[in-house]
């Protein structure tokens, strides 16, 4: 009776703890045809060796790499705060094998990778804007704007798809007049016409309540994505928006390099920018922690979210026991030079549940 209850324990705090790790991490999917530069940049980023080669679908298995988000308010924060230890926030990234025409069909290593990707919460798609006759080129030309329709083409023939068959699956439960069910059904048909017209779900005018709906179908063109242009040269393209141009090769030669280094040549590492931008894209905030000046840390939100979830996210007591907090924006911690000279001027304010944590908040929770 005992170890059946012991079992039980541990089977919550299990669950309990994946789900807490899983609220924290997010994960951006490194997407593109062979040989563009997606395990180039994925080594830049982590700095870790990964198989490298001058042939397609060399990454099989893919690559995960936690990277910490650069951030300058949390280096200010702390030089206020004076901590024992500074914790960035982090990001993950996945190293995805090459995608290749016709995909959704199952061509190349198809279903496998786009499986992977319905995992993550945002696309990053690389795109080859470098010729090296050295390194074979399945599209056969340089031509960043075709590359990428053929990428959007696969992953909305794959959204085509699942969509088919989950419209199916609810027309079959649509007798029993479920009125939840026929919503979804109607919901369902609507985005078809509109990916039909080839036009990504993402880019579909959806209310709050539809999106919800759809969340737990996990559509690969309903995530956010960004495009990445690897060149040696700047070239002038008409990409869709948000995008960003690197010569990753390049990039990953400089991150071997310490800052030190990287300063004394005055050159700069564009990496950070592209951190940046993949974290911008998924809608999170940063809020802070400074715990008892022990630690300053930075954590990802979803935008939208009030104090305690926010709380949760740091210790599930935070949610479960919490009363209130005390909220100052980052900035103004920085004016007042600390945290106790910031109470004594009230710019630390007292708030309680319904408070919507604010991008840049430094948050100590009250239990
Ligand atoms: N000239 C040049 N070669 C690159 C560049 N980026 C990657 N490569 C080379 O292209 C080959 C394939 O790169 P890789 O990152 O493995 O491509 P993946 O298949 O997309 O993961 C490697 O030999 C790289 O060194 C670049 O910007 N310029
Ligand atoms: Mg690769």
């Amino acid at each position: 009776m005992f170890g059946e209850k012991l079992i039980f324990i541990i089977l919550c705090y299990i669950i309990i703890s994946y789900y807490y790790e899983k609220s924290m991490s997010f994960s951006v999917a490194i997407v593109g045809l062979p040989n563009v530069g997606k395990s180039t940049l994925f080594k830049a980023l982590t700095k870790k060796p990964v198989a490298i080669a001058n042939y397609p679908f060399t990454t099989i298995q893919p690559n995960k790499g936690v990277i910490t988000v650069p951030d300058e308010r949390l280096t200010k924060i702390a030089a206020v705060i004076h901590p024992e230890k500074i914790t960035p926030t982090t990001i993950e990234f996945i190293d995805i094998a090459g995608l290749v025409k016709g995909a959704h069909r199952g061509e190349g290593l198809g279903n496998q990778f786009l499986a992977q990707i319905r995992n993550c919460d945002a696309i990053l798609l690389v795109l080859r804007g470098f010729s090296n006759p050295d390194v074979e080129n399945v599209l056969q030309e340089i031509n960043p704007q075709k590359e990428s329709a053929i990428l959007q083409l696969e992953l909305l023939m794959k959204d085509w798809e699942v969509l088919e068959n989950i419209i199916k699956k609810l027309e079959h439960e649509s007798k029993t007049k479920d009125k939840l069910i026929l919503k979804k059904l109607n919901l369902c048909q609507k985005i078809k016409e509109e990916l039909n017209k080839e036009k990504m779900i993402s880019e579909i005018n959806l209310t709050e309540e539809e999106k919800a709906m759809l969340k737990e179908y996990q559509f690969l063109t309903a995530k956010p994505i960004f495009y990445l242009l690897n060149t040696n040269h700047q070239t002038k393209t008409d990409l869709p928006q948000p995008h960003l141009t690197l010569n990753l090769k390049e990039e990953e030669e400089l991150s071997e390099m310490s800052a030190e280094e990287l300063k004394e040549l005055n050159l700069n590492l564009y990496l950070d920018q592209l951190i940046l931008a993949c974290y911008n894209i998924l809608d999170l905030i940063t809020f802070y922690t400074v715990a008892g000046k022990k630690e300053a840390r930075a954590w990802t939100l979803k935008r939208g979210l009030k104090c305690p979830q926010a709380g949760g996210i740091v210790h599930s007591d935070f949610e479960e026991k919490f009363i209130r907090a005390e909220v100052i924006p980052w900035q103004k911690l920085i004016e007042a030079g600390s945290w106790t000279k910031a109470k004594e001027l009230g710019l630390v304010k007292i708030v309680g549940h319904d408070y919507l944590v604010q991008d840049g908040d430094v948050i100590e929770f009250k239990i």
